[in-house]
C-alpha cells in the first residue's frame, strides 16, 4: 500500500470572512449579526470586534502570495453576504462583488483554486432584527436570491461550492445557548433554526443545479462533527456514543443523505422537532455533491447516571444535551488544545469511518481541521510543535481512514491565519501562520512549513 495520498488529492487552508477580513463598515458592507453580537456588552472577550480583524480587506494579495509559497492548491474562503447585499434582501452593493472579483482573479493567478463558503454566520443584522433571521421560513427566498447572485457573480471562475459551513453551530451555539449570534436561549428555536438552514442549503443547491449547470461545478454543505466514544463497552454507553453522533451531524447529515431526520431525535425531541413536508424532503435529499467535514475533537458519551450532571451550557456541547441524555466526559490522557478541546487523532479516523458507513461512502472533504495554542510570543508561535503534530497525527489517522476505502478527496487546515475566534476574540490562536495584531505583519509558523513539505511530496511524510 503506497504511503501517499490519492493523486489529485486536494491540500489547502481555509478561512471565514468575518474572522479574517476587517473593513467591516467600509466599502458599502453592510452590518451582520455578529458586529451588533460583537457590540453587546459581555458577549466577546476583551470586547474584540471584526472592524479590523486581520485586515485582509487590504491585505488579500500578500495573503495569496503567502499561500502561494506555501504550495496551497486551494483556499477556502467565505463570502459576506452583507458586502454582496448590505441589508441581506434588496440592492447589490458593487463594490463587494468587486472585492471578491480581485481576490478570485488573484487566486486564479496564482493557481490557487478558490472553495467558496456562501454562509460562515455573517447574517446581514436587517434579516435579523425585521425578520428573525434563520427563524423564519422567508429566509430559505432570501438565501436562494443571494446565492443566485454569487453564483451569477463568481461561478465563471469558482467551481467549488459550500453553501453553509456548520449548521450545528449556528443552531446550538447561536440559537440553543446564546453563545455565538444571534445570542438566542432556547431549546426549541435550535431546530427551526436548523430545519430553515436545511432548506435554505437545498434551496440553493437546486438553483446551482437548475440555473448554472453549465458553470459545471460541484456544491454541498459543510458540517462539523466532534467524535464520540463509548465511556465503556456497556451497552447502554455505546448506544448513547451512537444517539450523541445521531443528535450531532444525523441531525444535519441524514435529511440530505436519508431524506429524513433520525428517529431517535423524533423520538427524543417529540414537537419541537418541526417535520419535513414530502415535497421538501424531496428537495433536500440528494442535495450535496460531497460531504464537506469540519472536524478537531472527541469527548466520551455514557448513559446518564443518577448523579451525572446535564449541564446544559456547556459551550460546543450544546444545549441539545437536556434532549440526547447523553451524558459526554473526557478520557484523562488525552492532550488538549488551548480551547481545551481533547486531542484525539483517532477520533478523526473512526468519525470519517462512520460517515462512510451510515451515508454509503460519500465523497468527503475535511473542510476544517486544526488547533488551538498559546502563544503570546512570535517565538513561540514559531515553534508551533503542537500545531504540527496536531495536523500530522490527524493526517495520519484520515490517510489510514483512506486505506479501509474511505473517500476522503482534500483537507483544509484551519487557519490559514490568526484571526478573531468569535466569542474567544483574538485570544485564541489557530493560524498556521503568525498574525501580529499590532502591525498585522504575517509570518508562516513551523507547522505552515511543515504542511508545506507535507504538501510537496503528497503527505509521504506522514
Ligand atoms: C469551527 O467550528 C469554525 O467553523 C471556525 O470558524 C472556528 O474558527 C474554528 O472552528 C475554531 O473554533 O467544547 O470540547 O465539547 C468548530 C466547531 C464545535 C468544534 C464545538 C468543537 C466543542 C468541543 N466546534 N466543539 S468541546
Amino acid at each position: 500500500m503506497s504511503k501517499n495520498f490519492p493523486e489529485n488529492f486536494v491540500w489547502g487552508s481555509a478561512t471565514a470572512s468575518f474572522q479574517i477580513e476587517g473593513a467591516a463598515k467600509q466599502y458599502g458592507r453592510g452590518a451582520s449579526i455578529w458586529d451588533a453580537f460583537c457590540a453587546t456588552p459581555g458577549k466577546v472577550e476583551g470586547g474584540h470586534t471584526g472592524d479590523i480583524a486581520c485586515d485582509h480587506y487590504h491585505r488579500f494579495e500578500e495573503d495569496v502570495k503567502m499561500m502561494k509559497e506555501l504550495g496551497l492548491q486551494a483556499y477556502r474562503f467565505s463570502i459576506a453576504w452583507p458586502r454582496i447585499q448590505p441589508d441581506g434582501k434588496g440592492e447589490i452593493n458593487q463594490e463587494g462583488i468587486d472585492f471578491y472579483n480581485r481576490l478570485i482573479d488573484c487566486l486564479l493567478e496564482h493557481g490557487i483554486e478558490p472553495w467558496v463558503t456562501l454562509y460562515h454566520w455573517d447574517l446581514p443584522l436587517p434579516l435579523q432584527i425585521e425578520h428573525d433571521g434563520w427563524l423564519n421560513k422567508d429566509i430559505v427566498d432570501r438565501f436562494e436570491k443571494y446565492s443566485g447572485i454569487c453564483f451569477e457573480n463568481f461561478g465563471d471562475r469558482v467551481k467549488n461550492w459550500i453553501t453553509l459551513n456548520e449548521p450545528w453551530c449556528a443552531a446550538v451555539l447561536g440559537h440553543g445557548i446564546g453563545v455565538h449570534a444571534p445570542g438566542r436561549i432556547s431549546s426549541s428555536e435550535p431546530y427551526i433554526a436548523a430545519h430553515n438552514m436545511l432548506l435554505s442549503h437545498a434551496r440553493a443547491y437546486r438553483v446551482y443545479k437548475k440555473d448554472f449547470a453549465h458553470q459545471e461545478g460541484t456544491i454541498g454543505i459543510t458540517n462539523n462533527c466532534d467524535f464520540r466514544y463509548p465511556l465503556t463497552d456497556k451497552a447502554e454507553d455505546i448506544a448513547a456514543a451512537e444517539r450523541s453522533m445521531e443528535f450531532f451531524l444525523a441531525w444535519f447529515a441524514d435529511p440530505i443523505w436519508k431524506g429524513d431526520y433520525p428517529a431517535v431525535m423524533k423520538e427524543y425531541v417529540g414537537e419541537r422537532l418541526p417535520e419535513f413536508s414530502e415535497e421538501e424532503k424531496r428537495e433536500v435529499f440528494g442535495s450535496s455533491d460531497f460531504f464537506g467535514l469540519n472536524h478537531y475533537t472527541s469527548m466520551l458519551a455514557s448513559e446518564p447516571s443518577e448523579d451525572d450532571n446535564l449541564v446544559s451550557d456547556i459551550a460546543g456541547n450544546g444545549g441539545m444535551i437536556d434532549d440526547q441524555k447523553v451524558f459526554l466526559s473526557d478520557d484523562p490522557t488525552w492532550e488538549k488544545s488551548h480551547m481545551q478541546w481533547n486531542i484525539v487523532p483517532e477520533g478523526c479516523g473512526d468519525l470519517l469511518k462512520w460517515i462512510a458507513a451510515r451515508y454509503d461512502n460519500p465523497i468527503i472533504y475535511i473542510t476544517e481541521n486544526g488547533c488551538a495554542c498559546d502563544e503570546p510570543s512570535a517565538e513561540i508561535a514559531d515553534n508551533d510543535l503542537m500545531r504540527k503534530n496536531y495536523y500530522e497525527s490527524y493526517l495520519r489517522e484520515s490517510r489510514k481512514a483512506i486505506e479501509t476505502g474511505v473517500d476522503l478527496r482534500g483537507y483544509f487546515a484551519w487557519s490559514l491565519m490568526d484571526n478573531f475566534e468569535w466569542s474567544f476574540g483574538y485570544n485564541r490562536r489557530f493560524g498556521m501562520c503568525r498574525v501580529d495584531y499590532e502591525t498585522l505583519e504575517r509570518k508562516p509558523k513551523m507547522s505552515a512549513r511543515w504542511l508545506s513539505q507535507t504538501i510537496a511530496q503528497n503527505g509521504e511524510n506522514i
